[in-house]
């Protein structure tokens, strides 16, 4: 009996040094779960299976059981009904991602065997556990890792009309990227060439016409079946083409008129991938706005005698439009009223201070000083 009762004891410390050679992480047990919260884009804390032992044994998930000889634990409350779990691994790492509810330990919800899991219908307040395992009964060659939590569906930013992206159109195909993940429907479906799809995915672009004529080229891939449906008359507004197909070509347009385009999934279920690109293919805007570029004021100056000249050079990147104009105006002190202009940005002063040359590009048949007052 005695024996058997030092063999205990020495077996007891065999273990106590072995659990300090492996600095067994604090969450190996579910007592110990760290704590995430949610962000909108992934903080990742750092997490490490290394020195762990199995908590409870592995689960059934995605057609396999794993080993769970290396379990870590995490918990959360959640703040919407859907959340996500997102792990940044390297290597062999094959983690099973086990979602349970009911305290610690609890009952397996959810799992995933990868590196994300999307979690719906969580009951906002409550706490929800997240254990984390190699699948393999061996450990990963780099055994830490990196979690977060990342807040519900985050919709698209052009998922409302009213969040519309502008599409430039030019000559040559210029995709925009866009993505229809988490998007909801923001008018019902029309009916396009005799079918009508789900719009529960609609994203919006706009555009202004520069011809009578413009083609819109989607990039798809996978099971993407687009509908294109193509509105005048501000947001929302009416539909007046369509096409079903990711090349459709549009008549009848007006130029200078803003035209929205509402792109969806036909099918109810999500397209794979979400992501597509977008271009409207015609001649490109005219580049005719004013621009009053930039000046380089020329050397410091001294009074001399009662007067100094003072003078900038234009850097060379004003627009001046065919039938516009340009003149500079000097202003004086730190209200910069206007005491000068002339056709070069060149003046004389005579009292010291703060000036200022400005250039106006201006077209004469508009020009409208009478907001300018004097002094
Ligand atoms: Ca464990
Ligand atoms: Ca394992
Ligand atoms: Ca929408
Ligand atoms: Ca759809």
């Amino acid at each position: 009996m005695k024996i058997t009762s030092l063999r205990s004891l020495s077996l007891a410390l065999l273990l106590a040094v072995t659990g300090s050679l492996f600095a067994q992480p604090a969450n190996d047990d579910c007592s110990g779960a760290v704590e995430l919260f949610p962000s909108n884009t992934c903080n990742p804390i750092d997490g490490d299976v290394g020195g762990t032992t199995q908590s409870v044994p592995a689960i059934w998930c995605d057609g396999w059981t794993g080993v769970a000889d290396d379990d870590v634990w995490y918990k959360f409350t959640a703040t919407e009904t859907t959340h996500a779990i997102q792990l940044g691994i390297s290597g062999d790492w094959d983690p099973v991602i086990d979602i349970r509810s009911g305290g610690c330990d609890g009952t397996n919800i959810d799992c995933v065997n990868g590196t994300y899991k999307l979690m719906t219908g969580l009951n906002i307040g409550e706490t929800y556990y997240v254990r984390i395992y190699h699948w393999e009964a061996t450990l990963p060659s780099n055994t830490a890792f990196t979690i977060c939590l990342l807040d519900g569906l985050i919709p698209p930013p052009n998922d409302d009309c009213s969040g519309a992206i502008e599409l430039i159109p030019s000559l040559d195909c210029n995709m925009v990227f866009g993505d229809v993940a988490n998007a909801t429907e923001s008018i019902p479906p029309i009916t396009c060439n005799g079918w009508t799809g789900v719009a529960n995915d609609d994203v919006w672009y706009r555009f202004t016409a520069t011809d009578v004529t413009h083609t819109i080229i989607l990039g798809i891939l996978g099971t993407w079946d687009p509908v294109i449906d193509i509105r005048s008359g501000g947001c929302n507004g009416t539909n007046i083409a369509c096409g079903d197909t990711p090349n459709t070509v549009v008549t009848g347009l007006t130029i200078g008129e803003t035209y929205y385009v509402r792109i969806y999934h036909w099918f109810l279920s999500q397209p794979s991938p979400t992501s597509f690109g977008i271009c409207l293919v015609g001649p490109a805007p005219a580049t005719c706005d004013a621009d009053a570029g930039t000046l380089s004021a020329d050397s410091p100056v001294c009074l001399v005698a009662g007067s100094a000249d003072i003078s900038a050079t234009p850097n060379g990147d004003a627009v001046v439009p065919p039938g516009y104009e340009t003149m500079y105006v000097l202003t004086q002190g730190m209200g910069q009223v206007i005491v000068d202009v002339f056709t070069d940005p060149a003046f004389t002063v005579n009292a010291a201070d703060d000036y200022a040359i400005h250039t106006l590009v201006y077209d004469p048949n508009t020009l409208d000083l009478s907001g300018v007052l004097p002094v």
